[in-house]
């Protein structure tokens, strides 16, 4: 085989290598059964070391993008990354790659008081963490219609959407019959089903039947309204379920299987040659679930249709090697890329023979019309719409990028050759994702590479490290590496887009089921929170404690309350200025929240001991700032 640029299997093996990845590539090769991995990595690496970036420079050797923004001056695309087990959602500007926001989703957050104030405490049910891997805006027409962001909570089963007009989460709700719901996708014709898989197996119902015999275990495949946020129905599959993907039409949704054979042990998970995409047919689902072709599983509260066992009018399971994880849909909507994992493959499902599979007229395995070798362990795929893919590629740590057309031809001829360049990223990436790339306005100008391992990359900062967001130029003909981005972990996944779409309010427009919480207990006490600032009794032992604030101030410099008490303290910002946030921190009480321009939030704690608490505002307001704050005086 010709060398390829980047591809560096061929360079002079050279030793000195960072102890770590011997045993990193060890555990690959052994998974995969290569043996002379490790070799491969070590010449790599050496070469990199030599060359460092600039070696991607060199090869480029044509026009290219800047990622330079200087001050002042804005990106161009809004990067949504999920924050893995931080629970966030972060907002990065690409291509400079700055980190913008923190949205606390499942998480509680010290700075805003997410997850502790009276609302969000509620919303995320009291619990404190999460585990949040796929981000994905809602759709219109195939592309962002710029209104919802979309996350999953593999750790608790759940699904949370953030409104996109004040970048703050408005709903979660708990998945039933699941655990770690992983893959999720939104319908991409309009904003209609977010599609969540079960990526774990388990007893259906799980309640304590069927505990010892994983045979009877099952996954579910589970549709939630995005308008409503409401659980609509779920399918009963019997193989688990990993990444999910939708068409562009709204009538198929996809599942990768990594365990078909329904094992419990990694062992038992890596048997079978061939695993399963699945292809689930939504009208066909919807149709049985209207009928009442469902059955009960759990609580009973969701219609689930069974489609355990064999091919069927709802599921059909079309074999891919091998425990594939990811699954993508090329902006073109005629292909879904599914990626082999223990596979150096990528297989490439031709959507529109999907119908003649449920029809019986071709072999499921028939819809497959390229696997193009792409490397050793290939995870997730990005296009850049003028054909080519990108798929990363862990255990290689590269990005290869293919062209899908030769791909399809080279099933048939195997004198073709898909492989366009191989780029090396630093280290170990998992998700890739490009500008615009999950729909149909592909812009091909910038991929992200979201490398699970750091090491040397950055200064040392001790034992636990930083994850890799890499950024790559792949306007041009070869990829260009051109910036590491330290991501404080671990963010699984990012989508990229084009800041026209994105529009937030700077200004709190008060809407939605947060101030419907806050405009009730108001009208409750008799109170107008834009001018009312007093302490209200709620019977014995519960105060409420309205406070309007304007810089530097509060409206109550002073209140009282007993000892033991419940305090629930309600703060409206009246200030209207953009950027001119306040906030509420009780001294000694665990107490911290934000307050932003002409917004309302609450916080409830237990008054401690008799004496003064200082109360403050944590939010640098004004040159008075320091003085913006009041006493709380307990009594006995
Ligand atoms: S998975 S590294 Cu949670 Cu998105 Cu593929
Ligand atoms: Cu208000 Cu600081």
């Amino acid at each position: 085989m010709a060398k390829r640029d980047g591809d560096e299997t061929e360079v002079p093996v050279v030793t000195g290598r960072r102890d770590f990845m011997k045993g990193s590539v060890a555990v690959g090769a052994g998974i995969v059964g290569v043996g002379a991995l490790a070799l491969r990595e070590e010449g790599r690496d050496a070469l990199s070391r030599v060359f460092g970036v600039s070696e991607a420079r060199a090869a480029s050797g044509e026009g290219h993008l800047s990622n330079e923004v200087p001050p002042g001056k804005l990106d161009d695309y809004y990067g949504f990354w999920s924050g893995g087990q931080s629970g966030e959602i972060r907002i990065l500007g690409v291509p400079s790659m700055r980190e913008i926001k923190r949205i606390a989703v499942v998480n509680r957050d010290s700075a805003t008081g997410w997850g502790r104030d009276d609302w969000s405490m509620k919303l995320i049910g009291g619990l404190s963490s999460g585990d949040t891997h796929h981000v994905h805006l809602s759709y219109t027409d195939g592309t962002y219609d710029g209104r919802y962001v979309y996350v999953n909570d593999k750790a608790n089963a759940r699904l949370a959407r953030v409104r996109c007009d004040i970048m703050e989460c408005d709903a979660i709700v708990d998945i039933p019959n699941s655990q770690g719901t992983h893959g999720i996708f939104p319908q991409r014709n309009k904003t209609g089903l977010v599609l969540c898989n079960a990526e774990f197996r388990t007893p259906q119902p799980n309640d304590g039947r069927d505990v010892d015999d994983p045979s009877k275990y099952g996954a579910m495949h589970t549709a939630i309204d995005g308008e409503t946020m409401q659980v609509k129905w779920q399918v009963l599959v019997e193989g688990n379920m990993d990444l999910c993907a939708t068409d562009y039409q709204g009538k198929y949704s996809f599942a990768t299987c990594y365990n078909s054979e329904g094992a419990v042990t990694l062992e038992g998970m890596m048997a079978a040659d061939r695993d399963w995409l699945y292809v689930f047919d939504i009208p066909a689902i919807e149709k049985a679930v209207k009928a009442g072709r469902t059955i009960k599983v759990g609580d009973g509260s969701v219609p689930v249709v069974d489609a355990r066992g064999e091919n069927g009018p709802y599921v059909q399971r079309i074999p891919i090697p091998k425990s594939p994880h990811g699954v993508n849909i090329d902006p073109t909507g005629k292909y879904a890329v599914c990626s082999g994992k223990l596979s150096p493959t990528v297989s490439v499902v031709d959507i529109r023979k999907l119908d003649d599979v449920f029809a019986g007229k071709i072999k499921p395995r028939d819809a497959v019309v390229a696997e193009p070798e792409v490397g050793l362990g290939p995870l997730h795929t990005a296009f850049d719409g003028r054909g080519n893919a990108y798929t990363s590629i862990f255990i290689d740590s590269v990005i290869t990028k293919w062209n899908i057309d030769k791909a399809i031809q080279a099933f048939d001829d195997p004198s073709v050759d898909p492989i366009v360049q191989k780029i090396d990223v630093n280290y170990q990436v998992g998700h890739t994702n490009a500008s615009m790339s999950e729909t149909r306005e592909a812009d091909g100008k910038w991929l992200i590479a979201l490398c699970k391992f750091s090491k040397d990359r950055f200064l040392n900062v001790g034992p636990l490290h930083d994850e890799n967001d890499q950024l790559i130029d792949i306007s041009g003909e070869k990829m260009r590496l051109v910036h590491d981005g330290p991501a404080y972990p671990e963010p699984h996944d990012c989508v990229v887009v084009r800041r026209d779409i994105i529009n937030p309010e700077k200004i709190d427009p008060r809407t939605g089921p947060r101030y419907a919480f806050y405009e009730k207990m108001a009208k409750e006490d008799g109170v107008k929170l834009f001018e009312d600032s007093k302490v209200v009794r709620k019977g014995k032992g519960k105060v409420r404690v309205y406070v309007t604030s304007v810089a530097p101030a509060y409206a109550l410099t002073e209140f009282r309350v007993k000892s033991g008490d419940e305090v629930q303290v309600i703060q409206t910002n009246l200030d209207g200025v953009e950027d001119l946030t306040h906030g509420f921190c009780m001294t000694n009480h665990d107490v911290n929240m934000v307050v932003n321009p002409r917004a309302t939030n609450s916080i409830t704690f237990t008054a401690g001991k008799p004496g003064v608490y200082w109360y403050y505002c944590p939010w640098f307001c004004h040159a008075l700032h320091l003085e913006m704050r009041g006493r709380m005086i307990v009594e006995a």
